[in-house]
């Protein structure tokens, strides 16, 4: 891969790079199963080039019982047949490579599948070798060992009838947490990631990796809204967290440390763990997902009690972290993934202002100090999905969570199916719209999950070669991080921090300072004249309306800006001044 002009001599590549997941299962179909597969992803390379992006995300393709959507793996080193084989995968990283992008793998090892030969081992028996790979207990006081809740309803344990212990699952039953205090463990994962990585791979996407390290007492978590214990303040980045992590770094990524991406998904980072965890003198990772933004819009009772965002919040939020890492440390940059509902339909407006609202929050994101992730329709502006009942769903979490509201047609379970509706994963994990034909073009047969109806106007095919198109916006925010060293190394000030309709911001670069300035509302937003009058004669860079005015005083409906000066004195940074 070229170094992007954009790089500071001292920087590593991934400074300057966009990364784009691929949900395998949903993005496009080679053999018409219905199901998403390898031969289906390399069909549809040439977009993701044409998009400019410089690093693909696979989501799992490993053998797996698919209870998890392939994050329950039964065979890390073989390919599910439903996705295609081992061949195909290696055709995938020849082909990526082929078009100048890395490849990066998602690495599932806080847990595997109940149907792992590892632990159909340790369930064997209590004198099983294998045994002490998963994390066994004896149950206390007749019941759980702890009161802890999975992520996927009811209790994080699971009884073994033979054996009379129960087994700890953060996830789902058929996904039991491998125990990260033996060593042997650990040698298992490192063999196994070394292998990927000799088969070509550049590096993984680490799922919930700051959950490894358990404290072995296992004390209680504080009880939330669902009657169980949230064991998130005693596992999340646990007390050998860190060793771990060093330790794996020091035995699989070492020797190749500069050409790799590493991302770990840690739901507990602060900016402060974010340092531990990213700070390159340390040798963990060189990036996290971290979830507060993602959160703002849980309730009490969690994510499906979704309540409306507050812009001021949200800036607060990504002001926290961009100060927060300034220094040491680096962030990564998402409003969507496999997990999360579609970022126009949640944070913007997927009605009449869905173009504006789509480039808005696009380029609010990907112009601030870090690496964008782009989920797959993302880049056309997907939405979420009108889903009419329950038998539309597939994913674990949403029927689980149905399932434990109450009875089928009871008024507790109406609410569920609806706060489903807004926040469920299912909204990711619609097929990707290609083209206007039927399911959207990405299956000749039934796919495992229905299309959203929307394909008939918002599909890829239709916006590509659109200069006013979402696609077209996305490969310019992507164009602009390859070129311009103050979007990817400018210093981050947040501004208009309390403004209720405005996110605004500049990087100021040794050379040059650009305003990102958007108005995150479907009303017009007056801007503080100061703001229009020290961006008076900059250049417009970006502007997501036609005929757009010198002005900066009225912002209208969604409207972003983005604007470049260079040379003013005041409003250089301080290497500027010799
Ligand atoms: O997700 C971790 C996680 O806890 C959440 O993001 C989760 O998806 C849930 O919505 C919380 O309410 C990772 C993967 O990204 C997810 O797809 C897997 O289901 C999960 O781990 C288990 O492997
Ligand atoms: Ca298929």
């Amino acid at each position: 891969m070229a170094r992007h002009p954009s790089l500071a001599p001292e920087d590593p590549w991934w400074k300057a790079a966009v990364v784009y997941q691929v949900y395998p299962r949903s993005f496009s179909d080679s053999n018409g199963d219905g199901i998403g597969d390898l031969r289906g992803v390399i069909e549809r390379l040439d977009h993701l080039a044409e998009l400019g992006v410089d690093v693909v995300w696979l989501s799992p393709i490993y053998a797996s019982p698919q209870d998890d959507n392939g994050y329950d793996i039964s065979d890390y080193c073989a390919v599910d047949p439903i996705f295609g084989t081992l061949d195909d995968l290696d055709d995938l990283v020849s082909a990526v490579h082929a078009r100048g992008m890395k490849l990066i793998m998602d690495l599932v090892v806080n847990h595997t599948s109940s149907e792992h030969a590892w632990f159909a081992d340790s369930r064997s028996g209590r004198d099983s070798p294998k045994r002490d790979w998963y994390i066994w207990r004896d149950p206390k006081d007749g019941r759980e060992p702890n009161n802890w809740g999975s992520f996927f309803s009811g209790s994080a344990w699971e009884l073994d009838e033979a054996s009379g212990q129960y087994y700890l699952h953060l996830f789902a039953r058929s996904q039991p947490d491998l125990n990260w205090e033996n060593p042997e463990v650990r040698a298992a994962v490192y063999t196994m990631m070394n292998w990927w990585l000799d088969r070509g791979i550049d590096g993984f996407r680490m799922d919930v990796i700051s959950f490894l390290s358990k404290p072995q007492d296992l004390p209680d978590g504080p009880v939330v809204d669902s009657g169980w214990g949230d064991g998130l303040v005693h596992y999340g980045s646990g007390p050998r967290i860190h060793e771990f992590l060093q330790e794996m770094h020091a035995e699989v990524f070492a020797p190749r440390d500069a050409e790799l991406l590493t991302v770990g998904e840690t739901l507990d980072a602060t900016p402060e763990r974010a340092r531990l965890y990213t700070d390159s003198a340390r040798r963990e990772l060189d990036m996290v997902f971290h979830f507060d933004h993602v959160s703002l819009d849980a309730g009490v009772g969690g994510k499906f009690s979704p309540q409306p965002i507050d812009l001021v919040e949200l800036k607060r939020v990504f002001a926290t972290w961009q100060e927060g890492l300034a220094d040491v440390g680096w962030n990564s940059l998402y409003w969507n993934n496999h997990d999360q509902p579609r970022v126009v339909s949640r944070f913007g407006d997927d009605g009449f202002l869905w173009y504006p609202s789509a480039t808005a929050l696009a380029t609010v994101l990907h112009l601030m100090r870090g690496t964008p992730y782009i989920y797959q329709g993302e880049e056309i502006g997907m939405t979420n999905m009108p889903f009419q009942g329950v038998d539309q769903l597939r994913d674990i979490e949403s029927l689980n969570h149905i399932a434990s509201a109450g009875a089928p047609g009871s008024r507790r379970a109406a609410a569920a199916l609806r706060a489903v509706g807004v926040a469920g994963r299912d909204n990711a994990r619609t097929p990707m719209q290609w083209d206007r034909r039927r399911h959207g073009g990405f299956t000749t047969g039934e796919p495992w999950i229905d299309a959203n109806p929307n394909h008939a106007w918002l599909n890829a095919e239709s916006q590509r070669g659109d200069a006013r198109s979402v696609f077209a916006w996305y490969q310019a925010l992507i164009r602009l991080r390859h070129d311009d060293p103050t979007v990817v190394g400018g210093r981050f000030t947040m501004i208009l921090p309390d403004h209720p309709q405005v996110f605004a911001y500049t990087r100021t670069g040794s050379a040059d300072e650009l305003l990102v300035i958007a108005n995150c509302s479907a009303k017009p937003a007056a801007v503080d004249p100061a703001v229009d009058a020290a961006w008076q004669g900059s250049a417009v860079v970006l502007c997501n309306y036609e005929r757009h005015g010198a002005r900066l005083a009225q912002l209208r409906q969604w409207e972003v800006q983005v604007r470049r000066t260079t040379g003013s004195p005041h409003r250089r940074g301080p290497s500027q001044q010799v």
